[in-house]
């Protein structure tokens, strides 16, 4: 008799790690020429600690200045590593599972995100300055099985919004707390028993979900590769010069894409190089910090760069450590960008990145009007830019035009937003950035402007369709219009115009805000300026006119 024919094996369920099951991923065709290039070699984050860790172990990996000074040597960082990645296992965090992490610039952001990578949970980060509406959002959408907070930061207490947070978020099973945890899990309390070693992640799976900026409302999530990142500092490491000498302060919120990757705290990690921690931007902590720890390199949005450039004139700090600081998030005024070199005594190199890929610098040998007047030229030799009219053809040389970008760094999708990337992204994947930019002859680029329905306050970005969302849900507003008003420190602040319902009674701008600030938003996203008008200005066709309502705004007396 013939043998039964044994049934097929199923195939592996298919995991949120898997890509092209949660988000669109790269073609064969892309992925196999970006790994004969070089560009993704497959190593993982957790792998590439622990080769570290074996090669210098007793080499300073990370600095906590406050409250007392703490230090993390490489093999102290990947034990911790290890020990808590066994600890969140063992409190039912697997692979492919997603951990929200909103945390500050402490030493421990770097450990759990660690241990995170090496069980092959995903991070979903998460600002300091995100609130209720926002952490709801990414635990609700990314499914998240678990939270980590600060206990309280600036006077916020993050535990009794973990606690609002897992009422209305039934899957969140778990909030760990650095710090005093009320009702929740201490994050020291959770067991740290050496396990046997975990499966861990395969570099072409998604290590993390970033967050975007925001167009249409919420942030979407951003899926990001161990391979396709880790690419990504090492072209940054090359382009800045970081090595194992670099001591990087992170100056930004450590979540944020710029401050973890260009080259930022993961790309000195991976340069063997020392991380540490700022606990605030302001010079006065800065530049204590620069000079104690000898800091080499940092990154800075605009208005804090020109902080910086003022403090640093009045010579109060000895900044000579300082080799090159990087500035981006938002544009960079030249005459301020002038400045900034003599002022701090250190090199400038501007950058122009996003969480989705992209990332562009100057170059160290670039001229100074070149360093001053341009946002950079792309990391690899492989990104591919194009500068498109709205009809999606590209644009004369130096003409201005959209950027669309594709290549071994760029995601081809968002998280679960196939809609969304039909919108975001071309048929043959390249993402549709919404910065209008031309490009010299040289290739660097120059941003001019953006064409996203987006505000972009200093390097925070706000998608003015939430807050308008937000404030027509107060009973006494008929319509809502937000757009950016010109500043000279921020760049651009927020102006909502704002229509009441007949027979409503006057309000005052504070009542906006206070309303928009209890919704629970972060504090950037509350409207700078708030105006009451009877009918917005409208286009040819009868839409509302932001146009109109910027230009409006910028007449002075009506401010
Ligand atoms: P995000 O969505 O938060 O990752 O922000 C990315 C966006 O920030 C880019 O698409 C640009 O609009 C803006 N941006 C970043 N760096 C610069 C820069 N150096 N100059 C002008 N805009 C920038
Ligand atoms: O603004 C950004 O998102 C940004 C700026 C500079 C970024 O993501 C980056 C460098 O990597």
């Amino acid at each position: 008799m013939p043998a039964e024919p044994t049934p097929a094996k199923p195939a592996p369920a298919p995991t949120a790690l898997t890509p092209g099951v949660d988000a669109p991923t790269w073609p064969a065709e892309f992925a196999g020429r970006y790994r004969e290039a070089g560009y993704w070699r497959g190593e993982t984050f957790g792998g590439v600690l622990r080769e570290r860790a074996a090669a210098h172990p007793d080499r300073i990996a990370l600095v906590d200045p406050a409250p007392e000074r703490r230090v993390r040597t490489y093999r102290e960082l990947d034990e911790a590593a290890d020990r808590l990645a066994a600890g969140f296992a063992a409190r039912g965090i697997g692979r492919g599972d997603r951990v929200v992490v909103q945390l500050p610039n402490v030493a421990e952001f770097v450990e759990v995100v660690f241990a995170l990578f090496r069980i092959g949970a995903l991070p979903v980060f998460a600002l300091p300055a995100h609130r209720d509406t926002e952490i709801l959002h990414f635990c609700s959408f990314s499914e998240a099985v678990a939270y980590v907070v600060p206990d309280v930061l600036g006077g916020f207490d993050h535990r009794e919004l973990a606690a609002r947070v897992r009422q209305n978020c039934p899957g969140l099973k778990e909030v760990f707390v650095v710090g005093e945890p009320g009702v929740h899990t201490a994050l020291s309390e959770v067991p740290r028993d050496p396990s046997g070693p975990l499966p861990g992640p395969e570099p072409h799976e998604v290590a993390f979900l970033q967050l975007s900026g925001g167009t249409t409302g919420v942030s979407k999530l951003i899926p990001r590769t161990h391979d396709d990142y880790v690419y990504s500092l090492r072209g940054s490491n090359e382009i800045c010069g970081v090595d194992a000498g670099t001591r990087y302060l992170v100056t930004l919120p450590a979540a944020h894409n710029f401050p973890m990757s260009s080259p930022g705290w993961l790309g000195t990690l991976y340069a063997g190089g020392t991380v540490v921690m700022c606990p605030g931007p302001e010079p006065a902590t800065a530049f204590a910090l620069i000079e104690q720890e000898g800091i080499t390199l940092t990154g800075l949005v605009p208005p804090l760069a020109l902080l910086w450039t003022e403090a640093a004139a009045r010579g109060e700090h000895d900044l000579s450590s300082l080799g090159l600081v990087l500035v981006g998030g938002a544009k960079y005024s030249e005459q301020a960008a002038r400045r900034l070199e003599p002022a701090l005594g250190c090199r400038l190199m501007q950058v122009f990145g996003m969480a989705e890929g992209l990332v562009n610098y100057t170059r160290l040998d670039d001229d100074p009007e070149t360093v001053v007047t341009t946002q950079g030229l792309p990391i690899s030799p492989d990104d591919e830019i194009r500068i498109v009219d709205d009809a999606d053809q590209d644009v004369p040389d130096g003409e201005f035009g959209h950027l669309l970008t594709r290549g071994p760094y760029t995601i081809r999708g968002y998280w679960r937003a196939p809609e969304h990337n039909g919108r975001s992204f071309t048929e043959d994947g390249f993402y549709r950035t919404g910065d209008i930019v031309r490009r010299t002859p040289s290739g660097h680029l120059v941003v001019e402007g953006r064409a996203k329905d987006q505000i972009n306050r200093g390097g925070e970005k706000v998608a003015p369709e939430e807050i308008e969302n937000i404030i027509l849900a107060h009973p006494d507003v008929h319509d809502v219009s937000l757009v950016a008003v010109p500043d000279d420190f921020l760049g651009e602040r927020t102006l909502a115009h704002v229509i009441l319902r007949e027979g409503a009674e006057p309000m005052r701008p504070a009542a906006v805000k206070a309303f928009v600030r209890a919704r629970g938003v972060a504090a950037y996203k509350i409207p700078d300026l708030v105006r009451f008008v009877d009918a917005f200005p409208q286009t040819g066709v009868g839409k509302v006119s932001k146009k109109g309502l910027r230009s409006a705004a910028s007449a002075p007396e009506q401010l």
